[in-house]
């Protein structure tokens, strides 16, 4: 007992001695030198905090895009409510909501909420994507599956362009190509529909280029010249899955979101 009681006096004794040793340090440093220094560590613990703020907020945003009808809105829906709030009509705004993941309300711990944006299909509001994309961490291209074969070539052209973005190429912003509503059986197969958007790109590939070198100086270029085009070529990862937004199949959305978004 006395022992300890003796390590702890030589403890004490040490520690006062570190603090006295300190203090006449920082008493050495002449006052002009640091104030500079106690703001400078201040300053950067400030910006610190306010990177990871940002960080947090601003760089986690999915983006669903595709044509209008594909089943954005319903996706959205039943990604934060768990329901498809049937009987959506053409949305004329951005649909924009920061929240914890329907099927994740269950799981214990602190679980970090997603930013998901639904930008709606027609084209006049499309330029808002030139808002979203330079944010996104992920990139959900949905692709109506049922009315797949009248809306290839426009499905194609738009993803060519969100392809193409220097947005998306430079920061190497993942694509997921979603063939939604999945639930009825004339839907195609993601398969299929991967291939017939890869051909149908290749047509455009071929004809922009041959568009005069000067008006395409701006716009990255897709896939290997001289080759069939494939999503594979491209350097983000684009990849493609199914969901059914109606009967609220969507865990390979979910997973996509948990992947670039971790929780
Ligand atoms: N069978 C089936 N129908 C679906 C599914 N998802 C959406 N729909 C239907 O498709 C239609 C369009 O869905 P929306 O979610 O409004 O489409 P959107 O992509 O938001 O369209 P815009 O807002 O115009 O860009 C609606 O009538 C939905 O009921 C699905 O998984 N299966
Ligand atoms: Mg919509």
């Amino acid at each position: 007992m006395e022992m300890e009681m003796d390590r702890m006096e030589q403890w004490k004794n040490q520690i006062q001695q570190w603090l006295h040793q300190g203090e006449e340090l920082i008493h050495q440093i002449p006052p002009n030198q640091l104030y500079p220094a106690i703001g400078a560590v201040l300053l950067t613990t400030f910006f610190l905090l306010l990177f990871r703020l940002f960080k947090c907020t601003q760089f986690n945003i999915i983006v669903l895009t595709g044509l209008s009808g594909s089943g954005k809105t319903v996706l959205f829906y039943q990604l934060r409510d768990g329901s498809s709030h049937q009987g959506t009509v053409t949305s004329m705004e951005p649909n924009e909501g920061t929240f914890v993941l329907h099927s994740e309300m269950t799981k214990e711990g602190k679980i970090k909420p997603v930013h998901i944006v639904d930008v709606p299909g027609h084209s006049r509001l499309r330029p808002k994507l030139d808002e979203f994309l330079p944010r996104a961490a992920g990139i959900v291209f949905v692709v109506d599956a049922l009315e797949f074969l009248p809306n290839c070539r426009a499905a194609s052209e738009y993803l060519y362009d969100i392809l193409t973005r220097a947005s998306v190429v430079k920061k190497k912003i993942p694509v997921l190509i979603l063939c939604n509503k999945v639930d009825k059986v004339t839907a195609h197969t993601k398969e299929f529909i991967r291939k017939q958007l890869e051909k149908e790109i290749d047509k455009f590939r071929a004809s922009r280029t041959a568009i005069s070198a000067a008006d395409v100086a701006n716009e990255y270029t897709l896939g290997v010249p001289g080759e069939a085009f494939a999503f594979s070529q491209c350097h983000n990862k684009v990849t493609v899955a199914e969901a059914s937004g109606l009967t609220g199949d969507i865990s390979q959305l979910e997973q996509f979101i948990r992947e670039y978004v971790k929780s």
